[in-house]
């Protein structure tokens, strides 16, 4: 660590000119009159736009899915005649400075009248006022993933566990807001976009498309990211906006964002209600689930995930690893007068999980089941598979069963009902929760058409041996802080059998590569795949070179310790440096019809679903005096296939379980019944720190996929799909011994509280 990494807001420019952008106060107004003239006559101002200005030069974002039915909207890059959320964009003023910029912001004068607003999950339903009047009755889609008849399952079952379970509106609060910065040079006719993006080669294409601006003359650079989470992995209007104005202007165009704007105006995510019941037969076995869930999709569609990333992608795995044979549901994806819905780790996923197994115990508590008992009778297992889930996932391998075994060792079962037991005589309440479940990682063309999000992905990369042996890699994927550079180093390195030090990745500009980005857990599988790929087309030219030279059979040859050598006997070979060398300046060594480029660029895109697993448990206490729940304890299982470094992997599940104890227990994006965010800083809206997070124990287990070369599978999003439901469990665990729960989250102490005035079984504890 040499404290040398280079965030957007380090770069420095010479000519740079700063951007500051008004945002609007009202969830729901029309805009009657701007005047700017006082900010355009302010020292130091370039250029003020609003609206009007931008139009022409560019219609909005347009963000569709070609499902039928589906509503597409288009959010403008500043808002014109209507804004439609607190915080959407509405002037830009462009100045010498920051301080400038800002200052001539309070100048502008914006006349609002004020329209009704659609604040919440309910209003939209009712639909008596319309958030975007291009949505009608505020439904953007309609899903249904099944529609089996589960009526008889319900009526016939011996227990039935519902509940109506709220999610909290979080943002993913990245360290390093958006940012980006712009310069397009009118001699070369060249845009170069320097952006803290997920996703560059997908945002040089969109650029393209919404400037109507030629591509091979774009190039997005990604420098350090401080950060993603899924709130990068979009197109932002404001990103748009840097490009028209440095087109427009000439000049480099700088706009970072502060806390407030990301607060207000980045995406949020996971805000989403599940009715969800399970019918369950005297055995324990399930016998169906019903889930009816709605998301609080904000104003627009995000380009390009749209408001189906929450629960009508959640919807697809709502049956997780269980034999669920009937399963009916119903997502609705609504409009509300709220910043866009987004990506954030784990997407629809994490809130369905938290009903899923929460009312899973609760089967259990009622069937007389421990919480590992009841899932254990109903995991798929070896002599199941190849399973299909109702919602079409095919279940090939996976160690369910093995992790639920190895989660009860690590949370030594038996020893913990005893102290769960003996401290509650103390006054003390503490709960285990569980969670067991399938990552669709990897995501490529298979996988989005799976989730019904019908894009086509595949990424390219590029391997070259250079003239001294040593080897360079090109690939789209950016790190916002996965470790990419040493994991794909290493797949390189372990291709051609040379030290890690012998490799050099180069990643960051578009100029490299194509690929879809770092999301959905795809870095693993499409680094594998791509390097890999590529490493092998350029070995198949190293062994046809050393069988000339060796006088034997290409396959008989191998590359270890940085030689090329026949199989068996090292001695027999050369370094890959001299072979290298071979290659490139003695063109009397090459066999026939030779081609000297040790060099290859290859696609990967996986045949199908690339499925990884695991499960999570956490044990948590609630203070009855303060209501405060503390987590005590983190276990985690994961099976990601073959790992590439272990020590990533384990950096990956610890960062997810900090975000997943943040989600459950203290983050929640506050909205007033006027759509006005009331948590606009770091103060009011909670993140975890490193108090709040226990210590993790993790386990691995390694069912390698045999549809990526090296057998990996991603797993970046794991902690954030399951962990949470494990905490929540845990909680309601706890509350149960008093016989109260909690279905609304974040399960903050004013809601603990509540929880503990509505308990049935008060007496339990001597200190209620
Ligand atoms: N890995 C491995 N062996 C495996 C699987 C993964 O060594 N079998 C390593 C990979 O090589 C990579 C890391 O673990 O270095 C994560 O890999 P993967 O699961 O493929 O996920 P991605 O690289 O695609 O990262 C995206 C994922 C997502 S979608 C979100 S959201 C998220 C996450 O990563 N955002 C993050 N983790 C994050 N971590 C940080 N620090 N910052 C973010 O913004
Ligand atoms: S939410 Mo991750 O960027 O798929």
């Amino acid at each position: 660590m040499s404290g040398r990494a280079a965030y957007i807001a380090d770069l420095a420019f010479p000519d740079v000119l700063h951007v500051s952008i008004l945002r609007s106060p009202f969830a729901h107004a029309r805009i009657t009159a701007i005047d700017v003239s006082a900010a355009r006559a302010h020292g130091g101002v370039v250029q003020v736009w609003t609206g009007a200005d931008v139009l022409p030069r560019c219609g909005g974002v347009m963000a569709r899915m070609e499902l039928p039915g589906f509503v597409p909207t288009v959010q403008p890059i500043l808002a014109h005649d209507i804004v439609r959320f607190v915080g959407e964009a509405v002037a830009v003023v462009v100045a010498t400075s920051q301080a400038a910029a800002e200052d001539a912001l309070e100048l502008i004068d914006v006349d609002y009248d004020e329209l009704p607003v659609v604040a919440d999950i309910a209003s939209a339903v009712a639909a008596e006022v319309i958030a975007n009047e291009a949505v009608p009755a505020n439904l953007v889609y309609r899903g249904h993933r099944c529609q089996d008849d589960v009526d008889n399952d319900f009526a016939r079952a011996a227990c039935v566990a519902q509940g109506r379970f709220s999610n909290n509106r979080v943002s993913a609060t990245p360290m390093e807001p958006r940012g980006c910065i712009a310069s397009h040079e009118w001699t070369s006719g060249q845009l170069t976009v320097w952006s803290a993006t997920q996703m560059p080669s997908f945002l040089k294409t969109m650029l393209a498309i919404h400037l109507a601006f030629p591509e091979q003359r774009i190039e997005v650079i990604t420098p350090q990211v401080g950060g993603g989470f899924g709130q990068k992995a979009h197109v932002h209007p404001e990103e748009i906006l840097v490009c028209l104005l440095a087109i427009e202007l000439g000049r480099p165009i700088r706009w970072i964002e502060d806390r407030r704007e990301n607060l207000l105006s980045a995406t949020h995510a996971k805000h989403q209600i599940n009715e969800m019941a399970i019918a369950v037969d005297a055995d324990g076995r399930f016998l169906a689930m019903r889930n009816r869930s709605s998301t609080d999709g904000g104003a627009y569609n995000s380009l390009p995930w749209t408001h189906l990333v929450e629960s009508h992608v959640g919807a697809s795995t709502l049956t997780g690893p269980y034999r669920i044979a009937n399963f009916n549901d119903e997502s609705l994806s609504l409009v509300t007068n709220k910043c866009p819905i987004g990506a954030y780790r784990g997407v629809g996923w994490s809130a369905g999980h938290i009903a899923r197994e929460t009312l899973i115990d609760r089967a259990g508590r009622e069937l007389g089941l421990s919480p590992f008992e009841i899932r254990r009778r109903n995991l798929v297992d070896q002599s199941d598979y190849p399973f299909t889930t109702p919602t079409g996932l095919v279940i090939r391998e996976g160690t369910f069963v093995q992790t639920l075994d190895r989660l009860e060792q690590m949370v030594d079962y038996r020893s913990f009902r005893e102290r769960q037991t003996a401290a509650l005589a103390k006054g003390k309440l503490l709960g285990l929760g569980l969670c067991v479940f399938n990552e669709v990682s990897g995501v490529g063309t298979r996988a989005l058409s799976f989730l019904h999000t019908p894009v086509t992905t595949h990424d390219t990369a590029t391997v070259r041996v250079e003239p001294t042996g040593k080897i360079t890699v090109t690939t789209p994927l950016v790190a916002a802080g996965q470790g990419h550079l040493t994991t794909f180093a290493q797949v390189a390195a372990d291709a051609f059998g040379v030290p890690l030090d012998d490799v050099t990745v180069l990643a960051g500009t578009t100029r490299n590569a194509h690929g879809f980005g770092t999301v959905a857990s795809r870095g693993a599988v499409f680094g594998a795949g791509t390097i890999g790929r590529a490493a092998e087309a350029v070995k198949v030219k190293i062994r046809q070179l050393a069988a000339h030279l060796l006088q034997t059979g290409a396959e008989r040859i191998t590359l270890s310790e940085g030689r090329v050598h026949v199989t068996g006997s090292p001695e027999q070979g050369m370094p890959l440096a001299d072979l290298a060398g071979a290659a490139y300046f003695a063109d009397a060594t090459h066999p026939p019809e030779f081609d000297p480029a040790l060099e290859a660029t290859a696609a990967f895109d996986p045949a199908d679903v690339v499925l990884a697993n695991g499960g999570h448990a956490a044990i948590v206490e609630i203070d009855l005096e303060t209501c405060l729940v503390r987590v005590d304890q983190m276990f985690a299982v994961e099976d990601c296939g073959k790992m590439i470094n272990p020590m990533i992997v384990e950096g990956q599940i610890r960062g997810g379980i900090a975000q997943a104890i943040g989600m459950t227990l203290l983050e929640e994006l506050v909205h007033d019944g006027e759509g006005q965010l009331v948590t606009t800083t770091l103060m009011d809206y909670l993140l975890p720190t490193s108090v709040d997070v226990p210590d993790v124990q993790i386990a691995h287990l390694e069912t390698p996929s045999d549809l990526v070369p090296g057998g990996v599978k991603g797993m970046g999003e794991s902690a954030m799909i399951s962990a949470p439901a494990a905490i929540i469990g845990a909680v309601n665990d706890a509350l149960a011994l008093v016989g109260a729960s909690v279905e609304s989250f974040p399960a903050s102490p004013q809601r603990i509280f509540d929880a503990l005035q509505r308990a049935s079984k008060v007496d339990a504890v001597p200190a209620l």
